[in-house]
């Protein structure tokens, strides 16, 4: 009697611990979806200033500015100077990207010290272990121009890399071309100085996370991996747009970028097929580190979509060695060292080469009728309509 009195007693007992467990990771969860509702319905924190918060995905970022106030200009850069560790104790991971309006080029200089004249900037407190150069092709895009620059400085110096942004700008209204501009961004940004990898960037493309290291690897890297406008994955798997990176070796190797894309599309994928074809293969970060904002934007004017694409990649193989870097040509128009980056400004001509032929006036106006309304160097502008297949490929080279 007297045991089954206490088998009864420790069975109650058991439940009753059951019981307690059960409420408290009960209260566990609920709290954890307490705090998940409030921070949904939390303002998001628009300044940047503060510690944390989150993105549209989900996942937490930090102020870009955060780690940095206690650089100072206070160092020179003498020879005793140690190298920077292998990995910056300055990096933070996620970032928090926003696009606050009323933000201006002064601001983003007062809050980049120890940028100097042309964009450049060394590590104040060790040497750099690494020389990178930004290359961000442009036209008529000030506005993400201003968002870019707010966001790379920081994301650059947590990096501790030495490093320069060129911004290569295309002169004159013609169809734009962006893997020229690449190309012209290459030889320039190397004549200035020894740099050991140039990342060419699309000036729309902010990235999200500075474990994303702006520094190259042994073959040509895709950076721009996971950029939210594809829902944060690769669009597709031989995809080499956005942002990539390369040493002036594996540039050369592959003869640079292609010269004749004109308009939007395809170049990228050009370029994608050249590393190959060059012996070399795309390497790229994780998932969590190359993740992207795009700043929205409607299709430029001037950017049309290249309505030739389609049969210039299809002879990629054949084209690769005859166009790129060994035939590029081009007009310095302007270089201008900016508190924030080094303007290029640069004339690449058309279709129809660097100096087109003027058209022939008609015999009317040859006559002598003023010639007021007719432009003094006509460009051929691309057909709406891909022409007869004989003309694809080199366009006017
Ligand atoms: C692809 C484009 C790329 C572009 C990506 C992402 C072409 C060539 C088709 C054979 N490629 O479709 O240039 O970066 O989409 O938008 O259009």
């Amino acid at each position: 009697m007297v045991t089954i009195q206490s088998k009864w007693r420790y069975l109650f007992m058991f439940l009753g611990i059951q019981l307690v467990v059960m409420a408290l990771l009960s209260r566990e969860g609920y709290q954890k979806r307490v705090s998940y509702f409030i921070r949904i319905f939390r303002k998001p924190d628009t300044t940047g200033s503060s510690g944390r918060n989150h993105t549209t995905a989900g996942i937490i970022g930090g102020d870009v500015y955060a780690n940095l106030s206690h650089l100072s200009k206070g160092h020179s850069h003498g020879d005793d100077m140690p190298y920077c560790p292998k990995t910056s104790p300055l990096i933070g991971g996620p970032i928090h990207v926003s696009f606050p309006s009323g933000l201006t080029l002064s601001e983003v200089q007062r809050k980049n010290p120890l940028v100097v004249r042309g964009g450049r900037y060394r590590p104040p407190d060790c040497e750099a272990r690494h020389r990178t150069a930004i290359i961000i092709p442009h036209r008529h895009r000030e506005h993400h121009l201003k968002f870019l620059l707010y966001y790379l400085h920081p994301f650059l110096q947590r990096q501790q890399l030495n490093y320069g942004i060129y911004v290569i700008h295309q002169a004159g209204n013609y169809t734009f071309n962006r893997a020229k501009l690449m190309n012209v961004g290459f030889r320039e940004a190397m004549r200035e100085e020894d740099w050991d990898c140039l990342f060419f960037h699309d000036v729309d493309l902010i990235p999200e996370d500075d474990r994303n290291t702006y520094v190259c690897d042994s073959n040509p890297k895709h950076a721009a991996i996971a950029m939210d406008k594809f829902g944060y994955k690769l669009p597709y798997k031989m995809y080499f747009g956005g942002v990539s990176a390369l040493t002036p070796l594996h540039y050369l190797k592959m003869n640079g970028f292609p010269n004749n894309y004109w308009g939007w599309g395809g170049e990228d994928d050009d370029i994608g097929v050249r590393v190959s074809l060059a012996g070399m293969y795309i390497t790229r970060p994780s998932l969590k580190a190359g993740r992207y904002k795009m700043i929205k934007h409607k299709l430029d004017k001037g950017n049309d979509v290249n309505p030739k694409r389609f049969n210039m990649l299809a002879k990629t193989r054949q084209t690769w060695k005859l166009d790129g870097m060994n035939t590029v040509e081009y007009e310095i128009i302007s270089r201008q060292y900016l508190p924030l980056y080094t303007n290029i400004t640069v004339n690449i001509g058309t279709e129809a080469g660097l100096h087109p032929h003027p058209t022939p006036p008609p015999p009317a106006k040859a006559a002598g009728k003023p010639a007021a309304d007719a432009p003094a160097v006509v460009a051929e502008k691309s057909p709406a309509k891909p022409p007869a297949k004989q003309k694809e490929g080199h366009s006017g080279k």
